[in-house]
């Protein structure tokens, strides 16, 4: 059993919740690298087909499972990545509140008793919403949001913070924009047209847009996002000054702007705008971000822009569908 060999004396075993998913699964595969495979313990509802290592199945709205797990694997930190986001939990919106809310606390409260060192806990820029400036949206902003989504992130963020505060518990968390990368496809989000896009040129369809061609918003490509996770968490604990949650910006970009970027490859790749109810949420959200608390307190800096990323993410899928097709 992979277990016995876990726990002894300063070593670090992970746990990740919602490990199948979008962030998750590209966040197993680098705490593996970081901490070795026998260390990383990837649970989810579902497994994810492609991951190697530790795989526990576990619905972490179950606070005896999750506390099972975190007591057999001996977990020192915890990434707490289940979320139900911002377009999907307009359609169930208790069922959001209900899950987004009760695993965190789980979380929270497992982690209390059992004495888990670190937590990290996703917000997201779906916590702003009206009364903000939109552009350079600052740390400290005004936080109505508009979504279900949001308001769960809001009050995850000051869950964390009162943790924190009343019991010690090291809770660190960033507010991510839109994540795009090739690996996994994401599900529900509004900034996922950002992602679903590279898959239609690289396969030469068309696409149907669900925003407005000039609806800027802030982005971030999947690497910079799970590097800022972990240093996040690798930051000495003195220097962190928001036990909120942390802004951090990548680039920000529109559907106009995404397109000629990827018409750089594609110059006849067709695109057709037929917004819906998603461009309402995209137009309560800041359209930049301004991260100098990140940069300040524990050196945030992206490596990606918008041209860099395509590149990225037209190499990958093409190899990908070639694959897929040989
Ligand atoms: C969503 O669109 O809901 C997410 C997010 C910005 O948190 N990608």
């Amino acid at each position: 059993m992979y277990y016995t060999i876990l726990g002894s004396m300063g070593v670090e075993n992970i746990l990740i919740t919602g490990a199948s998913g979008q962030l998750g699964a590209v966040l197993t595969k680098s705490l593996q690298q970081k901490f070795g495979i026998d260390h990383v313990i990837a649970t989810d509802l579902r497994p994810n087909k492609e991951a190697r290592g530790i795989f526990e199945k576990l619905d972490a709205t179950d606070p005896e499972a999750l506390k099972q797990v975190v007591k057999r694997y001996k977990v020192t930190q915890i990434y707490h990545m289940v979320a139900i986001l911002s377009a999907k939990g307009e359609a169930f919106p208790q069922k959001t509140w209900d899950i987004n809310m009760g695993t965190l606390l789980n979380v929270l409260e497992i982690s209390r008793l059992l004495k888990v060192k670190k937590v990290f806990y996703p917000s997201s820029i779906a916590v702003f919403g009206h009364h903000i400036s939109r552009i350079n949206t600052p740390q400290f902003s005004n936080l109505t949001p508009t979504t279900v989504y949001g308001m769960t992130k809001v009050a995850g963020e000051n869950w964390g913070n009162y943790y924190f505060n009343t019991y010690q518990l090291d809770v660190r968390s960033i507010r991510y924009p839109g994540v795009i990368g090739y690996q996994s496809l994401p599900g529900g989000g509004t900034t996922d047209y950002a992602v679903d896009i590279y898959h239609k040129a690289v396969k030469q369809e068309p696409f149907e847009c669900f925003l407005k061609a000039s609806t800027r918003l802030p982005m971030m490509y999947i690497e910079d996002a799970v590097r800022a996770s972990i240093e996040l968490m690798d930051a000495p604990a003195e220097k962190l000054s928001v036990r909120t949650s942390y802004n951090i910006a990548g680039m920000s970009f529109s559907p106009e702007d995404i397109v000629a970027s990827i018409r750089k490859t594609y110059p006849n790749f067709e695109v057709r705008y037929n917004p819906d109810f998603r461009q309402k949420i995209a137009d309560s959200w800041p359209m930049s971000i301004d991260d100098s608390k990140a940069r300040e307190d524990w050196g945030w800096k992206p490596r990606y822009d918008l041209d860099a990323m395509s590149r990225v993410m037209i190499e990958n899928l093409k190899s990908y569908y070639n694959s897929v097709i040989a």
